[in-house]
């Protein structure tokens, strides 16, 4: 055990943060800047030969000291790597300022096919498992640039790391597959894992509408000069997307009336409605073998993107690597927050500590000095976790924690939640009306996309609607924490022939928690519903979500699904709730609630249907959690 003063200082720092007291966080010094970059690094430009010739444009960044050499940090991204020219450094924020501090080779490069490399994009390009010595993918692309950058760029120890969020999290796995020699740490973080299962474009078959079609737009229509970043952004004429989608009517309008096909890629989306050859060869998972670097996957416990393949990304690499150093961090973080902001709040959440600050000073870049520069003064733990309600910092050995137990939450008459079972004799069912002319919005911000704090938004607006169930416990009598994933058991029936099923888990706040001061928007934090973990299950995949089926009008059917992992603590005195709904708009696009092909559907097809929840003895619809014991004192 190295009881150097720096290692105490750094645990009294991880120990003083985990009690939520201190902000002990050093970010470089605001001046860290393009000016600061250029003084401290050459900036090069090369155009990297693949094994077929195409050529990927690729910035590296040598520190101008070479008292020793340094380690390569690459990131493969779809996003132009602005300015481009030699002489043009660009402002390092977040993680890359704090690295760029810290001393290596940043490199970074237009993947194949954006910008200013050769080549034929294609949306998350998958892994060709039977590749002969000429063909490429994401894996050959990272193995050929790594392969160049050790034998030509000046000054490097022959040693890199991997990292990048979102997209760049994804080419992050795929470089991380069949292992270069010289890659020794790799941290996907929100990586993309499976679209179609609960990756951006679908969560369990549901399209999810507002939030990527304008991104997807700007995403294909880049600028028309290919050096310069920034797509354009689609003109919505109305600042409303509930108004907005609602009035394109039917999925297909996004396609013709909106887009007039021009988009090839949304057009291939709603191509295949369901989950296909094309949507199977671009789940990564099954994949993420071969794998021999150090791993730190990262995600954000409220990030509306890439949640589901930071957490799925971490498991099969956990399950398909035995041995391997394989780290999880999971943080209070809408999408990316954890490279770029402080994360000291979200929305109307106070986390009362610079969580992100926090992650990049004393996780981010301890992993990479442990495995990039031997400095082995701070080894992680498994996993590092933020609990979201006592506001946390929390170290595991496993994830789940090992001392997990599960426990059922049941539906009960009258709106109750509780852990006994339901008896029978009271009204077996809740119902409401599901209209698609007036579904549920998800939230109340007025917005063409979403809201990056929508996932821990006050539900209040939703709970008072007739279309929506709610089940809420009595106040708890002490702490209770979930910590694991939460597996849904719906007994439902619907009078149409599909629906969704839209599952919210939240914390209501007892009725005296104080209001934000100062509070400029009036905020009412007293008897604040905060939404914890949402999601959305498609009733035609509930067997399949290769081969759809129909429902049965009125036949009692069960619907199961598992939605991502929280680490919540509901405090004493707060209150466990549930919402059960049937849309979630315009996130999520309508359901017509009829067994047609959505993404064709017309007017007519879109139909109200009565939906009921049974909460009987043999009917009980409920909610399985991971309950962690209360830490011993
Ligand atoms: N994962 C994000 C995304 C990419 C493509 C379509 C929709 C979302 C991202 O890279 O930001």
């Amino acid at each position: 055990m190295n009881s150097s003063p720096r290692r105490t200082l750094r645990s009294l720092v991880f120990l003083a943060l985990a009690v939520g007291r201190v902000a002990a966080t050093v970010e470089p010094s605001p001046d860290t800047n393009a000016v600061w970059l250029a003084e401290h690094y050459t900036k090069y430009e090369h155009r990297i030969p693949m094994r077929d010739g195409v050529r990927l444009f690729t910035r590296v960044y040598v520190p101008k000291d070479d008292s020793q050499t340094w380690p390569i940090l690459l990131t493969r991204t779809p996003y132009a790597l602005k300015p481009y020219g030699a002489d043009n450094y660009n402002d390092p924020n977040g993680s890359f300022a704090m690295l760029a501090r810290d001393k290596f080779i940043l490199v970074t490069q237009d993947v194949r096919g954006r910008y200013a490399s050769e080549g034929t994009y294609v949306h998350v390009r998958p892994f060709n498992p039977g590749k002969g010595p000429r063909d490429t993918d994401e894996s050959t692309d990272a193995w050929d640039t790594i392969d160049w950058l050790v034998k030509n760029v000046p000054n490097n120890n022959g040693k890199v790391g991997m990292f990048g969020i979102s997209y760049p999290g994804f080419y992050t796995s795929m470089g991380m597959i069949d292992t270069h020699p010289a890659l020794k740490a790799a941290s996907p973080q929100a990586p993309i894992a499976d679209w179609f299962m609960g990756d951006d474009l679908h969560h369990n078959g549901a399209f999810f509408l507002s939030q990527n079609f304008g991104f997807i737009y700007s995403f294909e229509r880049k600028s028309d000069d290919p050096l310069h970043d920034g797509g354009r952004s689609f003109v919505f004429n109305n600042p409303d997307g509930y108004d907005f989608f609602l009035r394109m009517g039917p999925l297909a309008n996004s396609d013709t009336a909106l887009l007039k096909r021009a988009l090839p890629a949304w057009t291939e989306f709603l191509a295949h409605p369901n989950y296909d050859a094309f949507w199977q060869a671009r789940n990564i998972r099954p994949h993420l073998k071969n794998i021999h670097c150090a791993v730190m996957t990262v995600g954000g416990w409220f990030d509306g993107e890439d949640l589901f393949g930071a957490l799925e990304t971490y498991r099969w690499a956990e399950r398909q690597n035995p041995g391997i150093t394989n780290l999880l961090v999971m943080g209070p973080w809408a999408h990316g927050d954890w490279g770029r902001k402080d994360g000291d709040k979200l929305g109307n959440l106070k986390f009362h500590a610079k969580t992100a600050a926090f992650y990049r000073e004393h996780i981010e870049l301890p992993f990479f000095r442990q495995f990039l520069k031997g400095d082995t003064n701070n080894p992680l733990p498994e996993a590092i976790v933020f609990m979201t309600g006592l506001n946390q910092w929390r170290r595991f050995d496993a994830w789940p924690p090992r001392t997990v137990r599960d426990q059922t939450l049941f539906f009960h008459p009258s709106g109750n939640l509780a852990f006994a079972p339901p008896t029978d004799g009271a009204a077996p069912f809740d119902e409401y009306v599901s209209d698609p002319a007036k579904p549920v919005p998800f939230t109340l911000e007025v917005t063409t996309g979403y809201p990056r704090g929508y996932p821990v938004h006050d539900q209040r607006f939703a709970a008072s609607r007739p279309d929506v169930l709610v089940y809420e416990t009595e106040p708890l009598e002490e702490d209770l924490t979930f910590a694991g994933p939460l597996h849904v058991k719906l007994y439902v029936t619907t009078t149409g022939t599909d629906a969704d099923w839209v599952v919210k888990l939240m914390d209501v706040y007892d009725a005296d928690f104080p209001n934000p001061d100062p509070n400029p928007a009036y905020v009412v934090m007293g008897g604040y519903q905060q939404l914890v973990r949402g999601d959305v299950m498609r009733s035609r995949f509930r067997n399949s979500f290769e081969t759809p089926e129909a429902l049965v009008p009125g036949q009692v059917t069960k619907i199961e699904f598992t939605m991502p992992d929280v680490c919540h603590t509901f405090r004493r005195g707060h209150r466990v709730m549930v919402h059960v709904q049937s849309s979630w708009f315009p996130l999520v696009d309508r359901n017509p609630q009829t067994f047609v092909n959505i993404a064709t559907a017309t007017p007519e097809d879109f139909r109200k249907a009565t939906q009921r929840v049974y909460h009987t003895r043999t009917a009980a619809s409920a909610l399985t959690v991971s309950v962690l014991p209360a830490a011993r004192p």
